[in-house]
């Protein structure tokens, strides 16, 4: 079969599934609308200026063994893919994106993180931080991810690297992240400390501090 072949056989296949009204409502979670084709950009920030060579992810505080991986050793990782849904707390969720990037679970394996270890602060070459509770980070639902649509991420959505945690609001997925720390206490991080959710599950619509 040619490349061309299988593609527009997979264009099809995703198209029909797109057309899919009623599971498209299924995965929308309460209070949020389908952005469509837009991918909103959300930044506390000035955009910073990276390149893969500036970039680099050291796990760190509560683990073993403290590591640090640059652009090319995290690509020698094994890879990892997720394919779904995201959900930004200003209420836009976009379906069917594909990120490309590594397991934080291979980070988190290779750091091992000490028994005491419980929560996690993600943060920024920015100075942005977030944070979430290490159960979030395990079981293959967190990423850090350099490709979206097998396309480089912009800077402006993160890249080079960004963490990836979908099933949380988006503001967790923090951009340009650079370290993750393991803490045996919650701290809020810079959205949370403004008064939003320290998990923020959004199907529990965990959008502000007090929330369930
Ligand atoms: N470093 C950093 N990461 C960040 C943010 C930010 O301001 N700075 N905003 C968060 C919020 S509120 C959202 S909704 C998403 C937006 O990502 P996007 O701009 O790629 O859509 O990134 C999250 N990660
Ligand atoms: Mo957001």
């Amino acid at each position: 079969m040619s490349e061309n072949h299988a593609m527009a056989f997979t264009r099809g296949f995703t198209g029909k599934r797109r057309g899919d009204r009623a599971t498209r409502g299924d995965r929308l979670p309460p209070g949020q609308y389908d952005s469509g084709e837009d991918w909103p950009t959300l930044t506390a920030e000035a955009t910073p200026r990276l390149t893969p060579e500036d970039w680099s992810i050291t796990v760190d505080g509560l683990v073993e063994e403290q590591r640090t991986w640059s652009w090319s050793e995290a690509h020698a990782l094994p890879g990892s893919t997720y394919a779904g849904d995201i959900h930004c707390v200003t209420t836009w969720s976009k379906f069917d994106m594909t990120f490309t990037g590594v397991s934080v679970d291979t980070l988190l394996d290779a750091a091992r993180p000490r028994p005491e270890a419980a929560y996690v602060m993600a943060h920024s070459s920015t100075g942005y931080t977030t944070n979430l509770p290490l159960e979030d980070l395990r079981g293959g639902r967190a990423w850090i991810v350099w490709e979206v649509g097998g396309t480089p991420l912009s800077v402006p959505h993160g890249g080079p690297v960004r963490l990836l945690v979908p099933h949380l609001y988006f503001w967790k997925s923090a951009k340009w992240v650079s370290r993750l720390e393991l803490m045996d206490r919650d701290r809020p991080g810079f959205w949370e400390a403004n008064g939003y959710h320290d998990r923020g599950d959004p199907w529990l619509e965990q959008r502000y501090q007090g929330d369930p």
